[in-house]
């Protein structure tokens, strides 16, 4: 059966088009700077947003349409595992992502859940295995449970630590069977509401013994080209959540020598959250050598929440998709639309109409970066700013030829201090041409 009869393989139908399900930016085979869109971009499909979110929210309930709903759980999940494929295809998408709360019901205990989900799993495989879709990444939900309440490998309470390695454990083996590049960890419980109650440090050296744990059992199972994800977030659900920026997450990686095997996972609307843009978190996490994987979406700057909207916003994507070339690319992660439609968009046709609006910007993103990368301009700009360290002190002080000492005889010796405006303004007007 088929969820979604009416609409064919979406293609490209290029900048004139007014369809709505046809990409007018997103041309898969096109190649951009020796690479083809679909090689740069992997984009990925986000399992809990467009399969399992109902729409609804805290003042009214479900409004999304969605065919795959029934009165039985595992038929239910059975159902969505077809419709994500279809939708999948359709779309042209390769990749995915999942929570494996997304993809099978918890039933009555852990054994049922675990149960669930190697029932499901299996489907998923058969799927993969028949369409060529590949898993970008999974993840084990140690959020949404109510035993979750204190915290996850951070909770006061040993049995939950352990329940939520059990679920890591097996999250770590869907993996391997999905033949899956990227495990993703997001605290959501992890981080606190008091100090008055909470031992912070003990907390934290907690959710590092079990990412240890979890590095040691993907090597115990020959998994060990499995790259770990920390996917920083500054709050909500918690007011203070321990990973809360990407710098934040790169000292706590750094303090407990985490660092070999995990990157990060860095999403646009986190990064609001955090008073940053995409970009700030993509350099901090380039400086690091720690780019690791992308969900694309983007928050709205009048609400202060984690709104995750479908990215549109094409001076943000292109700053991002700079950031994407300077790194080399972004593989083995790839751009996750973790993206939900609005309330109002509740029909099924939405969900494809949604992610071509994304696709379509990120496209479009990716040449604007690719003018500004072939055209040197942010060198450029960075040369000139930076030029005093080409030669003479700036040099010595480069190549640490010099100490407080021969600095202060230096600058003692200074007549004046040369500054140069930046014209940020002209440059800013520029980058608008290159962009829009
Ligand atoms: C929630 C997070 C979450 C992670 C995966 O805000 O974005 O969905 O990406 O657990
Ligand atoms: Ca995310
Ligand atoms: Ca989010």
């Amino acid at each position: 059966m088929s969820y979604f009869p009416t609409i064919d393989k979406i293609q490209f139908e290029g900048p004139k088009s007014s369809n709505p399900l046809a990409f007018r930016h997103y041309n898969p085979e096109e190649v951009v700077l020796g690479k083809t869109m679909k090689e740069h971009m992997r984009f990925s499909v986000a399992y809990w947003h467009t399969f399992t979110q109902d729409g609804s929210d805290p003042f009214g309930k479900a409004v999304n349409q969605r065919d795959w709903l029934t009165d039985d759980e595992m038929e239910t999940a059975k159902n969505r595992v077809e419709a994500a494929f279809e939708f999948f295809e359709k779309l042209g998408v390769d990749y995915f992502c999942f929570h494996d709360m997304d993809v099978a019901p918890y039933g009555d205990s852990l054994e049922t859940f675990f149960k669930n989900l190697d029932e499901i799993v299996e489907l998923i495989k058969e799927k993969m295995d028949q369409t060529g879709i590949k898993l970008l990444w999974n993840t084990a939900d140690r959020h949404s449970n109510p035993i979750y309440v204190h915290g996850a490998a951070s909770s006061s309470n040993a049995d939950v630590f352990a329940v939520s390695a059990a679920q890591v454990k097996k999250g770590i083996d869907i993996s391997q069977k999905l033949n899956g590049k990227n495990f993703v960890f997001w605290g959501g419980r992890e981080g606190y509401e008091n100090l008055i109650n909470t031992d912070m440090k003990l907390e934290e050296e907690n959710i590092a013994r079990l990412y240890h744990m979890a590095i040691d059992y993907s090597n115990e199972i020959g998994h060990e080209e499995l790259t770990f994800l920390l996917e920083p977030k500054p709050k909500e659900p918690m007011k203070h959540q321990y990973d809360f920026d990407a710098a934040t997450s790169m000292a706590f990686l750094q303090k407990y020598d985490l660092t070999d095997r995990f990157k990060l996972n860095l999403e646009a609307n986190h990064a609001t959250l955090a008073g940053h843009t995409f970009e700030h978190e993509m350099n901090v996490a380039r400086n690091y050598d720690a780019l690791g994987s992308l969900d694309a979406n983007q928050g709205d700057t009048l609400l202060g929440w984690d709104t995750d909207e479908f990215p549109t916003d094409l001076y943000s994507v292109t700053l991002a998709m700079y950031e994407v070339l300077e790194n080399g690319g972004i593989e083995p992660g790839g751009i996750n639309f973790d993206a939900k439609v609005r309330r109002t968009s509740f029909e099924m046709d939405d969900l494809f109409i949604a992610h071509i609006a994304g696709m379509d910007t990120f496209a479009r993103g990716l040449k604007a970066a690719a003018r500004l990368k072939e055209d040197g301009f942010f060198d450029q700009l960075k040369d000139e700013r930076y030029a005093s360290y080409k030669n003479g002190i700036g040099a010595d002080i480069l190549s640490e030829k010099v100490d407080l000492k021969s600095l202060t005889d230096y600058a003692l010796g200074l007549e004046k201090i040369d500054n140069k405006s930046s014209h940020i303004e002209f440059i800013k007007a520029q980058l608008n041409d290159y962009i829009y």
